[in-house]
């Protein structure tokens, strides 16, 4: 990694996000990419559309949900490691796989509610960031083809009363190279940019984690095929929540339990 883990605790600590460029080689973006492509074709196959109106304004946003169930490659970007050591240096080592999605925003795409990922999963008061989501940029990201937006200083907020009147308005674009991901914990309040671009589309994809007393934002035995669950390594089961133990450690008694259902 490009960044040690004391780096990016401090960044997230003053910030509310990091910055981690150069994670993926080219030949890894380039598999990424493809398997987004896939991921784009399975949902408009399956659903007939990639716009979700309750999320974006207009169908110049393709979301694409589930990612791991459509191809291997991101059941590697959840459990890569810069990625799972830069969860740990921010909200501890006690974590799962919440959920994986990706947002492509077009030419025309425009932003959707301004919000914090910890808000969707676990009511205030917001004392510590209990989540976290690892931003993978498949594109070079920038204010004219709609990066995210984060309101700087929000990651300090404890409810959603702390919010200014001008929220949006105060608003500012990350900047990342293609290959690099963006560490945000899950109290920074953001939004997905305009693009403005007339030919730059800007794929990111969010491998979203959260302390493990959170329930995950979809469960993950009911989403994956059972090919996708038998091909996962022990440490990437646990991860998803689809080992026998769920919300407990290891200790005294449970190997007995777990054995005797
Ligand atoms: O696409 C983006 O820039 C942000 C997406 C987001 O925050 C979300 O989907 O919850």
């Amino acid at each position: 990694m490009t960044m040690n883990c004391d780096e990016i605790r401090a960044q997230i600590a003053e910030h509310g996000f990091c910055v981690v460029p150069g994670v993926l080689s080219p030949q890894e973006l380039a598999r990424a990419r493809a398997g987004l492509d896939r991921g784009v074709a399975f949902t408009r196959e399956l659903l007939g559309t990639t716009h979700i109106a309750t999320l974006d304004p207009n169908d110049a946003n393709i979301r694409v949900n589930n990612l791991p169930a459509i191809d291997p490659v991101f059941v590697e970007l959840l459990t890569w490691p810069a990625a799972l050591e830069a969860v740990e240096a921010a909200i501890g080592e006690h974590f799962i796989i919440s959920n994986f999605t990706a947002n492509i925003a077009l030419p025309g795409s425009g932003s959707m509610n301004l919000h914090s990922d910890q808000a969707l999963v676990v009511p205030p008061p917001w004392l510590h960031p209990w989540a976290m989501n690892v931003i993978w940029c498949l594109d070079d990201i920038d204010e004219t083809n709609g990066a995210t937006r984060y309101l700087p200083g929000s990651h300090h907020f404890r409810c959603a009363d702390e919010l200014p009147g001008d929220a949006m308005d105060r608003t500012l674009p990350f900047a990342a190279p293609a290959g690099s991901f963006v560490a945000m914990e899950g109290r920074l309040w953001h939004t997905s940019g305009r693009n403005v671009s007339t030919d730059r589309q800007r794929r990111m994809m969010f491998a979203y984690y959260s302390a493990d007393f959170i329930r995950p934002q979809v469960n993950w035995a009911c989403c994956l095929p059972p090919e996708v669950q038998a091909g996962l390594d022990d440490v990437t089961k646990r991860l998803m929540g689809i080992t026998p133990m769920a919300n407990v450690r290891m200790g005294a008694g449970l190997t007995r339990l777990q054995n005797n259902p």
